[in-house]
């Protein structure tokens, strides 16, 4: 009698739970788009603090190329930058996240491999930031080179791809090394800069952001020159909802071909008049654009209002006039020697 309550009980409760899956579930209950729309707002997956990709600032506003590319999606989707919700994940979070549907895209420093691309059922929008991972010590160790670490204690995150370029830098310059692996950021660095590890490994961005944010002293810290892998960090969507995709891949060829044509936040009203057709085209002043992706003529034209255009965006997070002060080297546009090109709106 018990068996045959408790077995009702169960079917009943499980019962409930396949008739509520669907609707609990909301990466099965529509297309992305409109499931923004319903809400109001974009969820996008951040990290839960890098300087210039992702980081609140002292009022909680969320700052970083990663956060504005969060907004620029959102002004094509919403027509509104400010309608962004920022969900925090950890690396070893991050997949999970946005397959179950529980954000609409992932703008978190996460590089492009086809381990990523392929199999989860995800798809890589573009290359955001063109990176490469980097080794960071204390400069008192008087190491200047990545050769000289050879039975060094590394600190690394989980679920990234700096374990297995680790495991391979080190075994290919056959060099021995022992790993701390610590699941939170903050836990890592401060485990490092306490000195219980002596090298931190990540993307080199990532490293110049902690030690302008978190070192006592950024000065008593070196990045050695090598770049161990080529690390293209890129937003991720969703692979069963192509339409999305490609507002997101556009939104971010917009900012890239804004920055080309030189459309910028502020001249965006001037250029509405401009004669040059590629400018014409990018503002919606000639159609196609909006009809292309299902959005109004004049989305490409909010972003750059609202966001700015790529160089804008760099200048502003991760420029010359900010703690982290990088150049723009692979990040520079193709026609300033760098790898930024954006195929043209037409
Ligand atoms: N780009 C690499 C590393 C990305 C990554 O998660 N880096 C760590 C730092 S080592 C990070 O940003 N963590 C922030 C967090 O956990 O919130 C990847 O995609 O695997």
């Amino acid at each position: 009698m018990f068996f045959s309550k408790s077995r009702h009980v169960v079917l009943a409760a499980l019962g409930a739970l396949l008739l509520l899956a669907p609707m609990a579930d909301p990466a099965f209950a529509g297309t992305t788009l409109d499931r923004i729309r319903q809400r109001g707002e974009l969820v996008c997956g951040v990290s839960q603090g890098s300087a210039g990709l992702s980081l609140p600032d002292s009022q909680g506003v969320w700052r970083g190329l990663d956060a504005d590319y969060c907004r620029a999606l959102a002004a094509a989707v919403l027509g509104d930058a400010k309608k962004v919700r920022f969900q925090p994940l950890s690396s070893a979070q991050r997949f999970a996240v946005l397959q179950s549907g529980e954000i609409d895209v992932l703008s978190r420093n996460t590089t492009w491999t086809s381990g990523r691309d392929g199999p989860l059922g995800l798809i890589f929008v573009g290359t955001i930031f063109y990176d490469g991972q980097a080794f960071m010590v204390p400069a008192r160790l008087g190491v200047h080179s990545a050769k000289e670490l050879g039975g060094a204690t590394v600190c690394v995150q989980p679920g990234t791809v700096n374990e297995q370029n680790l495991a391979d830098y080190f075994s290919a310059n056959k060099l021995a090394y022992r790993s701390v692996v610590i699941e939170s950021l903050p836990e890592l660095e401060a485990a490092f800069y306490a000195g219980r590890c002596d090298v931190y490994l990540s993307d080199a961005s990532t490293l110049a952001a902690s030690r302008a944010a978190r070192a006592p002293r950024p000065a008593d810290f070196v990045i050695l020159p090598e770049r161990i892998n080529k690390s293209p960090l890129s937003p991720v969507v969703r692979a069963d909802d192509v339409a999305f995709f490609q507002i997101a891949r556009w939104t971010l060829n917009v900012l890239i071909n804004a920055e080309e044509l030189g459309v910028t936040s502020k001249s965006v009203e001037a250029d509405r008049a401009s004669t040059n057709p590629d400018v014409k085209r990018l503002l919606g002043v000639t159609p196609g654009i909006g009809k292309a992706f299902g959005l109004p003529e004049d989305w490409a034209a909010r972003v750059i209002t609202q966001v700015g255009n790529y160089g804008e965006i760099f200048a502003r997070n991760l420029g010359p006039d900010t703690p982290l002060a990088l150049a723009r080297g692979q990040n520079a546009l193709w026609r300033d020697g760098g790898l930024l090109y954006g195929p043209p709106i037409q």
